[in-house]
């Protein structure tokens, strides 16, 4: 609701909002971009960066990761990567462990970070409704993900007032506790609970207010990313669908992810 609101309340309510919340506001007018380090959570090893280009509702999201869990099931371990918003803008704690299982789960973050908002796919849907796609994700120990897509107006909005949060999942059973790895996932009952826990995070602060570069392609750069294309450098998850089958096939879920 107060995403929603923010972008139409006039400047000077900004400025003092931005200076009660202490992120920096986007000027979204114009072209901008957010970064944020992603560090780990549950011990997974996990860690990188993320960096957000927006130009209006057209996001170019690129992500780096590396220590990631790297197979399952003989097959590269899915990473599910989102952007949550909606939530206190901020990655867990240890105190979020309320069932107290030595980890943080998916829904045991979301008073922290919130919901998904934004599915961040290698290809088709970008919506919530594939936050558990895993043969749409990039997989493996390390990655680079980049894509360029339109982004819907509740992460743009909290992209912009700096609320929104990358959120990195999947890690490797063995670095749980034995009852945290014998669990199953609250998402999903098919699926353990180890492959859909938070493995790093990071919230988004704007790094850089109207000021890209023409055209955000200097002469020479060697990756020219294009529209609404995913580009994964390392393993790809799509192989795991294929050897885990029905398995990880799994039912679109929206909710409490
Ligand atoms: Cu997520």
């Amino acid at each position: 609701m107060r995403k929603k609101t923010l972008l139409a309340v006039p400047a000077l309510a900004l400025g003092a909002m931005a200076m009660a919340a202490g992120p920096a506001l986007a000027d979204t007018s114009e072209p901008w971009s957010g970064q944020t380090s992603l560090d780990e959570l549950n011990g997974s090893g996990t860690s990188g960066d993320a960096m957000i280009e927006l130009d209006g509702n057209e996001a170019t999201v690129t992500i780096n990761i590396s220590g990631a869990a790297a197979e399952f099931m003989d097959g590269p371990f899915p990473h599910a990567q989102h952007i949550h918003v909606g939530g206190e803008g901020v990655c867990p704690d240890a105190s979020a462990d309320t069932d107290g299982d030595g980890a943080v789960s998916t829904p045991e973050g979301i008073p922290s970070y919130g919901e998904v908002s934004t599915s961040l796919t290698t290809e088709g849907d970008t919506s919530a409704d594939s936050a558990l796609a895993v043969e749409r994700y990039p997989g493996g120990a390390e990655y680079t993900y980049e894509r360029t897509f339109e982004i819907n107006d509740d992460s743009a909005a909290a992209l912009a007032d700096g609320t929104a949060v990358v959120v990195i999942h999947g890690v490797d059973p063995t670095l749980l506790s034995e009852e945290a790895a014998e669990k199953m996932s609250p998402l999903n009952e098919e699926l353990p609970l180890a492959a859909t826990l938070p493995a790093a995070c990071g919230t988004v602060s704007v790094s850089q207010m109207g000021a890209m570069p023409d055209g955000g392609a200097d002469t020479g750069s060697p990756v020219q990313p294009a529209d609404n294309t995913g580009v994964i450098v390392g393993a790809s998850a799509g192989a795991l669908a294929l050897v885990a089958g029905g398995a990880w096939m799994l039912r679109r879920r929206s909710d409490n992810v």
